[in-house]
Protein backbone atom coordinates (compact mmCIF):
# COMPACT_ATOMS: atom_id res chain seq x y z
CA UNK A 1 0.00 0.00 0.00
CA UNK A 2 1.81 3.57 -1.33
CA UNK A 3 2.04 5.54 1.80
CA UNK A 4 -0.73 8.47 1.63
CA UNK A 5 1.19 11.91 1.16
CA UNK A 6 0.33 14.09 -1.20
CA UNK A 7 -1.70 16.91 -1.02
CA UNK A 8 -2.85 17.72 -4.43
CA UNK A 9 -2.47 14.99 -7.69
CA UNK A 10 -2.21 16.65 -11.08
CA UNK A 11 -2.79 14.97 -14.40
CA UNK A 12 -1.45 16.40 -17.19
CA UNK A 13 2.20 17.28 -18.17
CA UNK A 14 2.43 19.86 -20.69
CA UNK A 15 3.88 23.21 -19.86
CA UNK A 16 1.04 24.78 -18.12
CA UNK A 17 0.60 21.34 -15.73
CA UNK A 18 4.27 20.94 -15.12
CA UNK A 19 4.18 24.59 -14.39
CA UNK A 20 1.35 24.50 -11.68
CA UNK A 21 2.95 21.16 -10.44
CA UNK A 22 6.50 23.63 -9.80
CA UNK A 23 4.56 26.28 -8.22
CA UNK A 24 2.50 24.34 -5.97
CA UNK A 25 5.78 22.90 -5.05
CA UNK A 26 8.06 25.71 -4.32
CA UNK A 27 4.86 26.87 -2.13
CA UNK A 28 5.48 23.20 0.50
CA UNK A 29 2.52 21.41 -1.27
CA UNK A 30 3.80 17.59 -2.06
CA UNK A 31 2.33 17.31 -5.08
CA UNK A 32 1.73 13.94 -7.51
CA UNK A 33 1.69 14.24 -10.96
CA UNK A 34 0.56 11.87 -13.50
CA UNK A 35 -0.37 11.83 -17.28
CA UNK A 36 -1.75 9.84 -20.15
CA UNK A 37 1.53 9.26 -21.74
CA UNK A 38 2.85 7.56 -18.54
CA UNK A 39 6.21 7.96 -19.58
CA UNK A 40 6.06 11.72 -19.38
CA UNK A 41 6.14 11.03 -15.37
CA UNK A 42 9.33 9.73 -15.19
CA UNK A 43 11.03 12.16 -17.77
CA UNK A 44 9.20 14.88 -15.58
CA UNK A 45 10.58 13.91 -12.58
CA UNK A 46 14.28 13.03 -14.12
CA UNK A 47 14.30 16.40 -15.74
CA UNK A 48 12.31 19.85 -14.46
CA UNK A 49 11.02 18.05 -11.17
CA UNK A 50 14.64 16.50 -9.91
CA UNK A 51 15.71 17.70 -6.46
CA UNK A 52 11.58 18.85 -5.84
CA UNK A 53 9.60 16.83 -3.25
CA UNK A 54 7.42 15.75 -6.19
CA UNK A 55 5.85 12.49 -6.58
CA UNK A 56 5.01 10.63 -9.34
CA UNK A 57 1.78 7.70 -10.01
CA UNK A 58 2.36 4.60 -12.46
CA UNK A 59 -1.54 4.79 -13.13
CA UNK A 60 -4.82 6.45 -11.69
CA UNK A 61 -4.91 4.02 -8.74
CA UNK A 62 -1.62 4.23 -7.80
CA UNK A 63 -2.06 8.16 -7.89
CA UNK A 64 -5.28 8.19 -5.63
CA UNK A 65 -3.91 6.01 -3.08
CA UNK A 66 -0.80 8.55 -2.57
CA UNK A 67 -3.59 11.03 -2.05
CA UNK A 68 -4.70 12.69 1.41
CA UNK A 69 -8.08 12.58 1.99
CA UNK A 70 -10.12 13.99 1.14
CA UNK A 71 -8.62 13.75 -2.32
CA UNK A 72 -8.12 16.60 -4.80
CA UNK A 73 -7.17 15.75 -8.38
CA UNK A 74 -6.68 18.40 -10.76
CA UNK A 75 -6.88 18.28 -15.19
CA UNK A 76 -5.18 20.06 -16.58
CA UNK A 77 -5.71 17.81 -20.09
CA UNK A 78 -6.75 19.49 -23.76
CA UNK A 79 -10.61 20.74 -22.90
CA UNK A 80 -13.50 18.81 -23.84
CA UNK A 81 -12.99 14.71 -24.53
CA UNK A 82 -10.14 14.59 -22.34
CA UNK A 83 -11.15 16.09 -19.55
CA UNK A 84 -14.36 13.50 -19.85
CA UNK A 85 -12.41 10.32 -20.35
CA UNK A 86 -10.41 11.16 -17.25
CA UNK A 87 -13.67 12.45 -14.88
CA UNK A 88 -15.19 8.57 -15.87
CA UNK A 89 -12.42 7.24 -15.03
CA UNK A 90 -11.94 8.97 -11.43
CA UNK A 91 -15.05 8.70 -9.93
CA UNK A 92 -15.14 4.78 -9.26
CA UNK A 93 -11.42 5.23 -7.86
CA UNK A 94 -12.91 8.31 -5.43
CA UNK A 95 -15.17 8.64 -2.99
CA UNK A 96 -17.68 11.13 -1.17
CA UNK A 97 -16.19 14.40 -0.40
CA UNK A 98 -12.72 13.93 -2.88
CA UNK A 99 -12.71 17.15 -5.37
CA UNK A 100 -12.02 16.86 -9.18
CA UNK A 101 -10.68 20.30 -10.57
CA UNK A 102 -10.84 21.15 -13.88
CA UNK A 103 -8.07 23.52 -14.82
CA UNK A 104 -8.26 23.73 -18.60
CA UNK A 105 -10.18 25.90 -20.89
CA UNK A 106 -13.32 24.13 -20.73
CA UNK A 107 -16.70 25.49 -21.54
CA UNK A 108 -18.85 26.31 -18.68
CA UNK A 109 -21.22 24.13 -20.23
CA UNK A 110 -19.24 21.26 -19.89
CA UNK A 111 -18.82 21.94 -16.04
CA UNK A 112 -22.19 22.76 -15.41
CA UNK A 113 -22.95 19.28 -16.80
CA UNK A 114 -20.38 17.78 -14.42
CA UNK A 115 -21.27 19.09 -11.50
CA UNK A 116 -24.88 18.10 -11.98
CA UNK A 117 -23.62 14.51 -12.84
CA UNK A 118 -21.27 13.88 -9.63
CA UNK A 119 -23.89 15.39 -7.36
CA UNK A 120 -25.54 12.30 -6.57
CA UNK A 121 -22.18 10.44 -6.07
CA UNK A 122 -20.90 12.91 -3.52
CA UNK A 123 -17.92 13.96 -5.36
CA UNK A 124 -16.97 17.90 -5.41
CA UNK A 125 -16.49 19.43 -8.79
CA UNK A 126 -14.65 22.44 -9.28
CA UNK A 127 -14.03 24.28 -13.04
CA UNK A 128 -11.19 26.72 -12.39
CA UNK A 129 -10.17 29.26 -14.93
CA UNK A 130 -6.41 29.48 -14.93
CA UNK A 131 -4.94 32.52 -16.77
CA UNK A 132 -1.21 34.03 -16.97
CA UNK A 133 0.38 31.46 -19.27
CA UNK A 134 2.97 29.40 -18.60
CA UNK A 135 4.52 32.19 -16.53
CA UNK A 136 1.97 32.61 -14.40
CA UNK A 137 1.34 29.28 -14.01
CA UNK A 138 4.76 28.67 -12.65
CA UNK A 139 4.77 32.21 -10.51
CA UNK A 140 1.46 33.29 -9.76
CA UNK A 141 -1.59 32.76 -12.17
CA UNK A 142 -4.97 34.53 -11.69
CA UNK A 143 -7.07 31.59 -10.74
CA UNK A 144 -10.99 31.67 -10.99
CA UNK A 145 -12.50 28.18 -9.34
CA UNK A 146 -16.16 27.98 -9.29
CA UNK A 147 -18.65 24.82 -8.89
CA UNK A 148 -19.74 22.73 -5.51
CA UNK A 149 -18.98 25.64 -2.78
CA UNK A 150 -18.52 22.76 -0.18
CA UNK A 151 -15.21 22.13 -2.02
CA UNK A 152 -13.86 25.80 -1.89
CA UNK A 153 -12.50 25.86 1.89
CA UNK A 154 -10.34 22.62 1.01
CA UNK A 155 -8.59 24.20 -2.09
CA UNK A 156 -8.30 27.27 -0.83
CA UNK A 157 -4.86 27.15 0.95
CA UNK A 158 -3.75 25.70 -2.36
CA UNK A 159 -4.76 28.06 -4.54
CA UNK A 160 -4.82 31.18 -2.66
CA UNK A 161 -0.74 29.88 -1.82
CA UNK A 162 0.39 29.54 -5.83
CA UNK A 163 -1.61 32.43 -7.17
CA UNK A 164 -0.37 35.97 -8.39
CA UNK A 165 -0.58 38.59 -5.64
CA UNK A 166 -1.68 42.37 -5.73
CA UNK A 167 -0.08 44.31 -2.17
CA UNK A 168 -0.57 41.64 -0.83
CA UNK A 169 -4.02 40.17 -1.39
CA UNK A 170 -4.63 36.57 -3.62
CA UNK A 171 -5.56 36.94 -7.54
CA UNK A 172 -8.01 33.94 -6.19
CA UNK A 173 -11.06 33.55 -5.04
CA UNK A 174 -14.20 31.92 -4.68
CA UNK A 175 -16.33 32.47 -8.27
CA UNK A 176 -19.52 30.97 -7.81
CA UNK A 177 -21.73 27.98 -8.54
CA UNK A 178 -21.04 25.16 -10.73
CA UNK A 179 -19.73 26.52 -14.37
CA UNK A 180 -18.84 29.83 -12.56
CA UNK A 181 -15.38 29.78 -12.66
CA UNK A 182 -14.95 29.24 -16.36
CA UNK A 183 -17.61 31.61 -17.45
CA UNK A 184 -15.78 34.37 -15.60
CA UNK A 185 -12.34 32.80 -17.22
CA UNK A 186 -14.10 33.02 -20.88
CA UNK A 187 -15.67 36.73 -20.36
CA UNK A 188 -11.88 37.89 -19.18
CA UNK A 189 -10.55 36.37 -22.51
CA UNK A 190 -13.20 38.09 -24.20
CA UNK A 191 -12.17 41.40 -22.12
CA UNK A 192 -8.47 40.37 -23.14
CA UNK A 193 -9.31 40.47 -27.01
CA UNK A 194 -11.12 44.25 -26.60
CA UNK A 195 -8.11 45.20 -25.26
CA UNK A 196 -5.64 44.56 -27.67
CA UNK A 197 -8.45 45.09 -30.68
CA UNK A 198 -8.49 49.00 -28.77
CA UNK A 199 -4.65 48.86 -28.70
CA UNK A 200 -3.95 48.09 -32.09
CA UNK A 201 -6.80 50.62 -33.09
CA UNK A 202 -4.67 52.85 -31.39
CA UNK A 203 -1.83 51.77 -32.80
CA UNK A 204 -3.28 51.83 -36.21
CA UNK A 205 -4.64 55.17 -36.10
CA UNK A 206 -0.54 56.73 -34.69
CA UNK A 207 0.65 54.73 -37.82
CA UNK A 208 -1.75 55.98 -39.98
CA UNK A 209 -3.47 59.09 -39.42
CA UNK A 210 -0.46 60.76 -38.03
CA UNK A 211 2.23 59.06 -39.72
CA UNK A 212 4.34 58.30 -36.42
CA UNK A 213 7.41 56.64 -36.50
CA UNK A 214 7.89 53.20 -34.45
CA UNK A 215 10.02 54.56 -31.94
CA UNK A 216 7.86 57.22 -30.98
CA UNK A 217 4.86 55.46 -31.29
CA UNK A 218 6.98 53.34 -28.49
CA UNK A 219 7.74 56.43 -26.31
CA UNK A 220 3.86 57.41 -26.11
CA UNK A 221 2.94 53.74 -25.01
CA UNK A 222 5.78 54.06 -22.31
CA UNK A 223 4.26 56.93 -21.31
CA UNK A 224 1.19 56.15 -21.36
CA UNK A 225 1.70 52.93 -18.73
CA UNK A 226 2.76 55.04 -16.44
CA UNK A 227 -0.76 56.22 -16.05
CA UNK A 228 -4.07 55.06 -15.53
CA UNK A 229 -3.74 52.87 -18.49
CA UNK A 230 -0.98 50.99 -16.80
CA UNK A 231 -1.21 47.55 -17.99
CA UNK A 232 0.46 44.10 -19.04
CA UNK A 233 -0.70 44.51 -22.32
CA UNK A 234 0.63 48.58 -22.92
CA UNK A 235 3.98 47.35 -21.42
CA UNK A 236 4.41 44.71 -23.77
CA UNK A 237 3.14 46.81 -26.54
CA UNK A 238 5.74 49.09 -26.27
CA UNK A 239 7.95 46.49 -25.77
CA UNK A 240 6.68 44.66 -29.20
CA UNK A 241 7.02 48.29 -31.23
CA UNK A 242 10.86 48.52 -30.10
CA UNK A 243 11.90 44.66 -30.90
CA UNK A 244 14.57 44.29 -33.32
CA UNK A 245 14.91 41.42 -35.46
CA UNK A 246 18.83 40.17 -36.04
CA UNK A 247 18.99 42.14 -38.91
CA UNK A 248 18.73 45.19 -36.87
CA UNK A 249 15.30 46.22 -37.91
CA UNK A 250 12.10 46.48 -36.53
CA UNK A 251 10.37 42.97 -35.91
CA UNK A 252 6.69 44.27 -36.14
CA UNK A 253 6.45 45.33 -39.44
CA UNK A 254 7.69 42.30 -41.44
CA UNK A 255 4.60 39.99 -38.92
CA UNK A 256 1.72 38.96 -40.75
CA UNK A 257 -1.28 41.11 -40.13
CA UNK A 258 -3.43 37.44 -39.68
CA UNK A 259 -4.73 36.54 -36.42
CA UNK A 260 -5.66 33.34 -35.33
CA UNK A 261 -8.04 32.12 -32.30
CA UNK A 262 -8.02 29.89 -29.67
CA UNK A 263 -12.12 30.10 -29.05
CA UNK A 264 -13.05 31.81 -25.79
CA UNK A 265 -13.06 35.10 -27.10
CA UNK A 266 -15.73 33.74 -29.56
CA UNK A 267 -17.70 32.25 -27.24
CA UNK A 268 -18.04 35.43 -25.38
CA UNK A 269 -19.79 37.04 -28.34
CA UNK A 270 -21.47 33.67 -28.40
CA UNK A 271 -23.13 33.66 -24.86
CA UNK A 272 -23.60 37.53 -25.39
CA UNK A 273 -25.86 36.60 -28.06
CA UNK A 274 -27.42 34.02 -26.13
CA UNK A 275 -28.12 35.49 -22.99
CA UNK A 276 -29.19 39.03 -25.00
CA UNK A 277 -26.75 41.49 -23.87
CA UNK A 278 -24.96 44.10 -25.99
CA UNK A 279 -21.25 43.12 -25.77
CA UNK A 280 -20.22 45.19 -28.62
CA UNK A 281 -16.81 46.12 -27.95
CA UNK A 282 -15.95 42.12 -27.27
CA UNK A 283 -18.37 41.25 -30.50
CA UNK A 284 -16.72 43.53 -32.69
CA UNK A 285 -12.81 42.88 -31.66
CA UNK A 286 -13.58 39.23 -32.76
CA UNK A 287 -15.28 40.03 -35.99
CA UNK A 288 -11.93 42.13 -36.50
CA UNK A 289 -9.59 38.94 -35.85
CA UNK A 290 -12.18 36.94 -38.43
CA UNK A 291 -11.71 40.33 -40.71
CA UNK A 292 -7.72 40.60 -40.37
CA UNK A 293 -7.77 36.54 -41.13
CA UNK A 294 -9.11 37.46 -45.18
CA UNK A 295 -5.15 38.58 -46.00
CA UNK A 296 -6.32 37.92 -49.72
CA UNK A 297 -9.44 39.55 -50.11
CA UNK A 298 -7.83 42.41 -47.93
CA UNK A 299 -5.03 42.45 -50.65
CA UNK A 300 -7.28 42.50 -53.51
CA UNK A 301 -9.30 45.14 -51.54
CA UNK A 302 -6.47 47.61 -50.65
CA UNK A 303 -5.71 48.23 -54.58
CA UNK A 304 -8.83 49.51 -55.27
CA UNK A 305 -9.87 50.89 -51.68
CA UNK A 306 -6.70 53.49 -51.04
CA UNK A 307 -7.33 53.84 -47.07
CA UNK A 308 -6.62 56.70 -44.86
CA UNK A 309 -5.25 59.78 -47.05
CA UNK A 310 -5.57 62.11 -44.57
CA UNK A 311 -2.77 64.54 -44.02
CA UNK A 312 -2.84 65.20 -40.60
CA UNK A 313 -1.92 69.27 -39.72
CA UNK A 314 -3.13 69.08 -36.52
CA UNK A 315 -1.45 69.48 -32.68
CA UNK A 316 -0.16 66.13 -32.68
CA UNK A 317 0.58 65.56 -28.29
CA UNK A 318 -3.35 67.50 -27.76
CA UNK A 319 -4.40 64.63 -30.12
CA UNK A 320 -2.37 62.08 -28.73
CA UNK A 321 -3.78 62.76 -25.64
CA UNK A 322 -7.46 62.76 -26.69
CA UNK A 323 -6.56 59.21 -28.18
CA UNK A 324 -5.07 58.15 -24.68
CA UNK A 325 -8.65 59.21 -23.34
CA UNK A 326 -10.54 57.58 -25.71
CA UNK A 327 -8.93 54.20 -25.66
CA UNK A 328 -9.14 54.47 -21.56
CA UNK A 329 -12.94 55.49 -21.90
CA UNK A 330 -13.60 52.06 -24.20
CA UNK A 331 -11.62 50.07 -21.59
CA UNK A 332 -14.39 51.60 -19.23
CA UNK A 333 -17.34 50.45 -21.47
CA UNK A 334 -15.93 47.47 -22.71
CA UNK A 335 -15.32 45.91 -18.90
CA UNK A 336 -19.21 47.19 -18.42
CA UNK A 337 -19.94 45.16 -20.87
CA UNK A 338 -18.39 42.29 -19.77
CA UNK A 339 -20.18 42.32 -16.03
CA UNK A 340 -23.26 42.99 -17.80
CA UNK A 341 -23.13 39.65 -19.35
CA UNK A 342 -21.92 37.92 -16.25
CA UNK A 343 -24.90 39.68 -14.33
CA UNK A 344 -27.47 38.12 -16.84
CA UNK A 345 -25.88 35.03 -16.83
CA UNK A 346 -25.83 34.57 -13.08
CA UNK A 347 -29.49 35.73 -12.95
CA UNK A 348 -30.38 32.94 -15.57
CA UNK A 349 -28.10 30.08 -14.04
CA UNK A 350 -28.55 31.05 -10.49
CA UNK A 351 -24.92 31.74 -9.34
CA UNK A 352 -24.26 34.08 -6.45
CA UNK A 353 -21.50 35.67 -8.42
CA UNK A 354 -18.90 37.52 -6.23
CA UNK A 355 -18.59 40.68 -8.15
CA UNK A 356 -16.29 42.58 -6.17
CA UNK A 357 -13.94 39.92 -6.00
CA UNK A 358 -14.04 39.08 -9.61
CA UNK A 359 -12.12 42.36 -10.85
CA UNK A 360 -9.66 42.07 -7.99
CA UNK A 361 -8.96 38.39 -9.13
CA UNK A 362 -7.87 39.85 -12.58
CA UNK A 363 -5.53 42.50 -10.91
CA UNK A 364 -2.51 39.98 -11.01
CA UNK A 365 -1.34 37.27 -12.81
CA UNK A 366 -3.45 37.55 -15.78
CA UNK A 367 -3.25 39.13 -19.67
CA UNK A 368 -5.57 41.97 -19.21
CA UNK A 369 -4.22 42.87 -15.78
CA UNK A 370 -3.54 46.65 -14.88
CA UNK A 371 -3.82 48.99 -12.51
CA UNK A 372 -7.28 49.89 -13.52
CA UNK A 373 -9.15 47.01 -12.18
CA UNK A 374 -8.03 48.25 -8.89
CA UNK A 375 -10.64 50.94 -9.47
CA UNK A 376 -13.40 48.58 -10.29
CA UNK A 377 -15.78 47.04 -7.53
CA UNK A 378 -18.99 45.67 -8.76
CA UNK A 379 -21.40 46.08 -5.59
P1 LIG B 1 -0.41 13.31 -23.46
O1 LIG B 1 0.88 13.83 -22.93
O2 LIG B 1 -0.61 11.88 -23.16
O3 LIG B 1 -0.65 13.67 -24.90
C1 LIG B 1 -2.17 18.66 -23.09
O4 LIG B 1 -2.31 18.22 -24.40
C2 LIG B 1 -2.39 17.53 -22.10
O5 LIG B 1 -3.66 16.89 -22.36
C3 LIG B 1 -1.33 16.43 -22.16
O6 LIG B 1 -1.04 16.06 -20.85
C4 LIG B 1 -2.02 15.35 -22.95
O7 LIG B 1 -1.58 14.05 -22.63
C5 LIG B 1 -3.44 15.50 -22.47
N1 LIG B 1 -4.42 14.93 -23.41
C6 LIG B 1 -4.70 15.38 -24.66
N2 LIG B 1 -5.65 14.61 -25.23
C7 LIG B 1 -5.97 13.65 -24.34
C8 LIG B 1 -6.89 12.57 -24.32
N3 LIG B 1 -7.69 12.34 -25.36
N4 LIG B 1 -6.96 11.80 -23.23
C9 LIG B 1 -6.14 12.05 -22.17
N5 LIG B 1 -5.25 13.05 -22.11
C10 LIG B 1 -5.16 13.86 -23.17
Amino acid sequence: MAESKADIALIGLAVMGQNLILNMDSHGFVVCAFNRTVSKVNEFLANEAKGTKIIGAKSLEDMVAKLKKPRKVMLLVKAGFAVDEFVKKLVPLLEKGDIIIDGGNSQYTDTQRWCKELEPTGIYYIGMGVSGGEDGARYGPSLMPGGHPAAWPHVKPIFQAICAKVNNEPCCDWVGEDGAGHFVKMVHNGIEYGDMQLICEAYHIMKDVLGMQQEDMAQVFDEWNKGELDSFLIEITRDILNFKDADGKYLLPKIRDAAGQKGTGKWTGISALEYGVPVTLIGEAVFARCLSALKEERVKACKVLPGCTYNFTGDEKEFLEHLRKALYASKVISYAQGFMLLREAAKVNKWNLNYGSIALMWRGGCIIRSVFLGNIKVK
